[in-house]
């Protein structure tokens, strides 16, 4: 257990030993000019997994996202995002600043968008109206308290989307959290998008970097976008190889996080002040609600800093997030200091 017990983000996570190594080994070249074989093999490996035809390796997940939304429209369209969704609240605007479409927000059951709705608002174009060319999706849904969005609900969009000639973008930032929650396999999830992307620097513990992934044209012209908005990072391959460890031996242990989470939910549930469904967290992501007569939500989260407990205010309440930097030590602590000041 380290001086403070971090639950803002799976974000905070460490390299392992072994991400450490492959650094410091990693063989490189120029990757803006294709030929950095670490890149290339992680690109190659994130492609067979998801079973997409090609992957590029971007710097964040925003600029994933913001690739995928710039390739898949034009200005004067629209596209539809869920109204929690990651892509839409938190990512500075990149849909009206870069794509310069207009988001259509949906509202939804836990991140799940009634299929209805959603094909009530695909527009056709007028001289007053956009056309919609792209629905985005978001799973494991951060906002929602790491919900599972059913698979029954994504295949319905999926075939709204063919009905209408539309394209998908999967916001996958945590996806392996939702594999792992719900036995559904990357490429069940990953056949819903026509492109997805996911991040190897949450969960998956690299320390930097995610993936966008989809038809080998998509990802070509995504290659000169990712360039036009500086992401073309030359010798990359020294934080592409803990990108390849995390796809390898990473994966696999993120349910020890969604299980974790559960436990926290269960533990802190009833205390005053707290609205929290436990049975609703699915993976590593708690959200719960905070109304206690002694404390604000800024109030409370400066009492668990002194308490060597972290966690952040988000839409909704306040979120912790379980990861592999948290250990039993650090789940007693955090309850220890929710007892403390509540009761
Ligand atoms: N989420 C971060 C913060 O921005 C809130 C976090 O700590 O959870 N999609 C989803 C669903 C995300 O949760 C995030 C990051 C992103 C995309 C963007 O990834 P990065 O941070 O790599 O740009």
């Amino acid at each position: 257990m380290g001086e403070f017990s971090d639950f803002r983000s799976d974000t905070v996570t460490h390299p392992t030993e072994k991400m450490r190594q492959a650094m410091a080994e990693a063989i490189v070249g120029d990757d803006v000019l294709g030929d950095d074989p670490t890149v290339l093999k992680l690109e190659e490996m994130a492609a067979e997994i998801t079973g997409k035809e090609a992957g590029l390796y971007c710097p964040t997940g925003t600029m994933a996202n913001s690739i995928a939304v710039k390739a898949w429209t034009r200005e004067l369209e629209e596209a539809i995002v869920e109204a929690r969704s990651h892509i839409y609240n938190m990512e500075s605007t990149h849909m009206t600043f870069i794509s310069r479409v207009t988001p259509r927000p949906i509202s939804s059951d836990r991140g799940a968008m009634p299929p209805d709705v959603v094909e009530q608002n695909i527009k056709k174009p007028s001289v007053h109206i956009p056309q919609t060319s792209l629905i985005c999706v978001e799973n494991s849904h951060n906002n929602w308290s790491g919900a599972v969005v059913p698979m029954d609900n994504l295949k319905a969009l999926r075939e709204i989307a063919d009905r209408h000639d539309l394209k998908i973008h999967f916001d996958g930032a945590r996806v392996f959290n939702a594999c792992s929650a719900s036995g559904i396999s990357i490429k069940d999830y990953a056949a819903i998008g026509d492109s997805i992307m996911f991040c190897l620097s949450k969960g998956l513990s690299a320390p930097v970097g995610s993936v966008l992934l989809g038809p080998k044209d998509f990802i070509d012209y995504g290659r000169r976008l990712r360039k036009a908005l500086g992401g073309g990072m030359r010798q990359v391959g020294v934080i592409a190889a803990p990108g390849i460890v995390a796809l390898t031996e990473m994966r696999d242990r993120l349910h020890e996080d969604n299980t974790r989470a559960k436990r926290l939910a269960e533990k802190i549930a009833e205390l005053p002040g707290i609205s929290l469904d436990p049975g609703q967290v699915e993976t590593n992501i708690i959200i719960f609600g905070f109304d206690h007569p002694k404390y604000t939500i800024p109030e409370f989260l400066s009492g668990l800093r002194e308490e060597k407990v972290l966690a952040l205010a988000t839409t909704g309440g306040i979120r912790f997030v379980c990861h592999k930097d948290v250990n039993n030590d650090d789940m007693s602590r955090a309850v220890k200091a929710f007892q403390k000041l509540l009761t």
